[in-house]
Parts: structure tokens; sequence; C-alpha cells
């Protein structure tokens, strides 16, 4: 490679980065990262990952800059001559210190947002989400209702013989209503095979295991429509069952309940009945 060759490698390479760093700032919303979720437990899982991350580029900004320095200052072309030392006390304790100190400002507040994610006490409202084969049924337990929730997606979209819609397999027929500012807890389970509940926003993922209930909660603080879907490979249909979850206003949602009550006055001990499958 002569040295022409390697200055239009050179060039070729610095654009490339340059273009790269410049369409990063100018997509921003494009940015390759996890989303930051609308819950308290979502953010706080957003600000772990966020810090590990710069914990790991901090890690490899140094030992990178330390081999690139060492390899370019202790070249052979300046003659330099390995050092002949084995054994450094100062120097092992040092390295055995400095990871158990990282370690430990990882696990201590990566150990505190474990325990509050798995405390559902003192909730405002309870759903009970059964998964089945393959659909999802959401009951209401303090209002003593509950619906079936089955994918929407037109068959025409699945079989490729009309275009597909904007949320193609994440759309539902009957989504779940929430309201905003209340601790929703979860009680999750499922009829037939294990599935998993998991809308990402929400920033947990919980089994659905038949005979089994786990439990999970949020607190949704914006207002919105957010999507999710099974996650437990849990047979055929596994892709056809999404999970969409409407947050709406305290006021809303108690509109919303009094026409759902409406709707179904037989239906009144929340159980798990396919009447409206
Ligand atoms: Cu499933």
């Amino acid at each position: 490679m002569g040295v022409s060759d390697k200055r239009s490698l050179f060039t070729v390479i610095a654009g490339a980065i340059g273009l790269f760093l410049i369409g990063g700032n100018a997509n921003a919303e494009l940015a390759v990262n996890l989303t930051e979720g609308i819950t308290p437990s979502s953010k706080e899982i957003y600000g772990l990952h966020m810090l590990i991350f710069w914990v790991c580029v901090g890690i490899g900004l140094l030992v990178y800059g330390v081999m690139a320095w060492s390899i370019y200052h202790h070249r052979k072309s300046k003659g330099v001559v390995a050092s002949q030392f084995h054994e450094n006390t100062t120097l092992e304790i040092v390295w055995t210190v400095i990871p158990f100190v990282i370690l430990l400002s990882i696990a201590v507040p990566a150990t505190s947002a474990m325990i509050r994610l798995y405390d559902a006490s003192d909730s405002e409202l309870t759903i009970k989400v059964t998964g089945y084969q393959w659909r999802w049924r959401y009951d209401y337990v303090d209002h003593g209702f509950g619906f079936m929730s089955n994918l929407s997606t037109p068959f025409d979209q699945i079989a490729n013989k009309s275009p597909k819609g904007e949320n193609y397999l994440l759309e539902v027929d009957n989504p779940l209503v929430l309201p905003i500012n209340k601790k929703v807890r979860f009680v999750i389970t499922a009829d037939d095979v294990i599935h998993a509940w998991w809308v990402p926003a929400l920033g947990f993922k919980q089994d659905a295991v038949p005979g089994f209930i786990n439990e999970a909660w949020a607190v949704i603080e914006e207002p919105g429509t957010y999507r999710g879907q099974c996650t437990e490979l849990c047979g055929r249909g596994h892709g056809y069952m999404p999970i969409v979850v409407e947050a709406k206003t305290q006021e809303e949602f108690d509109k919303w309940v009094s026409s759902q009550k409406a709707a179904q006055p037989n239906d009144t001990n929340g159980d798990s009945t396919e009447s409206s499958s």
C-alpha cells in the first residue's frame, strides 16, 4: 500500500465517521438506545442502563487509551526494552480494589431498583391478566368486569395481500385501559401454556404461568397508547397476541369504567369466563 493509498483510505474512514456523527445528530430521535418508558420503574431502569453504559465507556477509554499510548511510546523503533519485574504488590491490590469498587457502584443501585420493582404493595387498582392461546384477558378485579383482547390486524395484511398498517401485529380490538398516576397492580397468570406479558414502556416483563400468579406494578405518568406483546414462545399463535395499553386521565377512566359496567352487567365477579371471545 503506497502513501497515497493510505491517505485515501484515511480520508474514506474519516469521512465515514464524520457522516455517522453528523447523521447521528440530525436524527437524534433515531438514536440507537433504549427508550426511557413512562413509569418510575422504567425510568430507573433506563438510569441504571445509562450508568452502566458510561462506566463501560470510561473503562474502554482508559484501557484502550493506555494500550494505544503504550504501543506508540514503547515501540520497537524507539529501542524500548521491556521491564523485567514480576510482582508488584501495590499494583495487584489496586487492580483488585478498583473493579470491586466499580462493581459495588453498579450493584447497590441495581439491587435497590430490583427491590422496588417487586414491591406491589399499596396499589390503587388491580388488574388480573390471563394469557390464552392466543389472546389476553383483562379482569378489573375492583370493578367486577373483564374482557378478552384479541389481535385486530386484518388477515389480508398478515398474508401479504394488502399493505401493512402502521401498527401491524401490535393492534387489538379491546385495549387495556388504565388511569394515569395510579399504582396499578397486575396479577398475571395463564390458562393453557406459559405466556409473558410485556409492554416495554411500562418497564417490566412478567411470565404468565398456569397455576401460578405473578405480580407486577406500574404507575403510568403520561397518557397515551403503549404497545407490547407476548414474550414467551407459547406456540403457533405466539406472534399474534399483542398488548395495547391505553392510559387515560382519572376522569376519562371513570367514564370508561361506567360504560363497561353498563355493557357487562352480568359478569360481576371478574371470573375468567370466555364470554366475549
Ligand atoms: Cu403467548
